[in-house]
């Protein structure tokens, strides 16, 4: 297992690479070009620019997050064949730097999505995300964006881009038309266009959960449980269609037992890599984000990383979203204090794990 930081980039993120590197335990990141529009090549020399910097700061980067996927591909759209092959494009470059694993999502229009950003956490004054459905009942989705954008301390949250949302309405038009069966052939489409690019350069995709692992807005959503994973993997039976499992993610839905969905796929080979950290349920679809420390949140942190042990050992991990502690001021839900708290808890755990079945 090799435990990462989720970083993004030295003009958009208030920590440093010291301060990640410093974290004990710490590999390297899983990384981001966090200026990048949705269908636009990555290109070498930016690539290369951020590798340089990751690895002269003593970390290496072969996870790459938020290669997302143009709405055009998710709607099925004529213009998608141009978004796919720069998405192959994309591959090939992240590749040829020693990217070995790209997180993405098939989320239509939304990432996360969150009612709260820095919900007070009663108990200790930290505060973290929080989602409550009830809360949304009475928001539009452009009150929800508009609510998400002003409330990120000045930084711009994966998914939300301004300009990404500016065509929101038209787009949540077009979607009411969209079935999820209709997202998932669009989705076949898409792995069928990606996957032997994948196969030839050595670079498995992770499919990031729905989060939370429920429809919203009326919009199709096709991956937040066991089955819906079942289902994209039969899309294109190939080793490099695999998940981010985001123990978080699925979490928010009470239902889905998280270790034995580490069981499932790990067993298949087809866990690229993890997301893990804890999630507090607080009644029907309203939870809030805890401390990674399995007695603070509703998840078996233990039995979360047993499974890993057992049934996927060599793969990457980060921590979570992270509260926002000891005053620190950042992006929500990715501030170093908490992180680096949930980095060094589930290497503690790992460390257990491994003396006691003698390695
Ligand atoms: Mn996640």
């Amino acid at each position: 297992m090799k435990m990462t930081f989720r970083w993004y980039g030295e003009s958009s993120d208030s920590i440093t690479l010291r301060q990640i590197k410093q974290i004990p335990g710490m590999s390297g990141l899983m990384g981001v070009l966090d200026d990048k529009a949705a269908g636009e090549v990555w290109t070498e020399e930016e690539i290369k620019a951020y590798m340089d910097g990751v690895h002269a700061a003593g970390l290496e980067c072969e996870v790459i997050e938020s290669v997302n996927v143009h709405e055009d591909i998710k709607m099925g759209l004529p213009t998608r064949d141009q978004y796919i092959a720069n998405y192959c494009a994309t591959i090939r470059n992240l590749a040829k730097y020693g990217v070995k694993v790209i997180v993405y999502n098939f989320m239509p229009v939304f990432d996360w999505l969150r009612t709260d950003l820095a919900r007070e956490i009663p108990e200790d004054g930290s505060n973290s995300l929080y989602f409550d459905e009830q809360e949304l009942g009475n928001m539009t989705p452009v009150d929800l964006v508009r609510n998400t954008i002003d409330n990120c301390n000045g930084f711009t949250l994966p998914g939300w881009e301004p300009a990404r949302l500016a065509e929101l309405e038209t787009t949540l038009e077009r979607y009411k038309t969209i079935t999820p069966d209709d997202l998932r052939a669009n989705y076949k489409y898409f792995l069928d266009g990606i996957l032997p690019t994948c196969e030839e350069c050595g670079v498995v995709m992770a499919c990031h959960p729905d989060d939370p692992a429920w429809p919203i807005f009326g919009l199709p959503r096709i991956a937040h449980s066991q089955e819906d994973y079942d289902k994209i993997i039969a899309l294109h039976d190939s080793p490099c269609n695999t998940l981010c499992l985001c123990t978080g993610s699925l979490g928010s839905d009470p239902d889905n037992d998280i270790p034995a969905i580490i069981r499932h796929f790990g067993k298949k080979n087809r866990i690229g890599c993890l997301h893990v950290r804890n999630v507090k349920h607080l009644g029907h679809r309203k939870f809030r984000e805890a401390a990674h420390l399995s007695a603070a949140g509703d998840l078996d942190m233990y039995e979360i990383m047993k499974a890993v042990y057992e049934t996927c050992p060599d793969t990457y991990i980060r921590p979570d979203h992270g509260r926002m502690i000891w005053d620190e001021v950042g992006r929500p839900g990715y501030g170093l204090y908490d992180r680096a708290l949930g980095a060094v808890y589930l290497n503690g755990l790992w460390e257990a794990i491994c003396k006691s079945e003698g390695k």
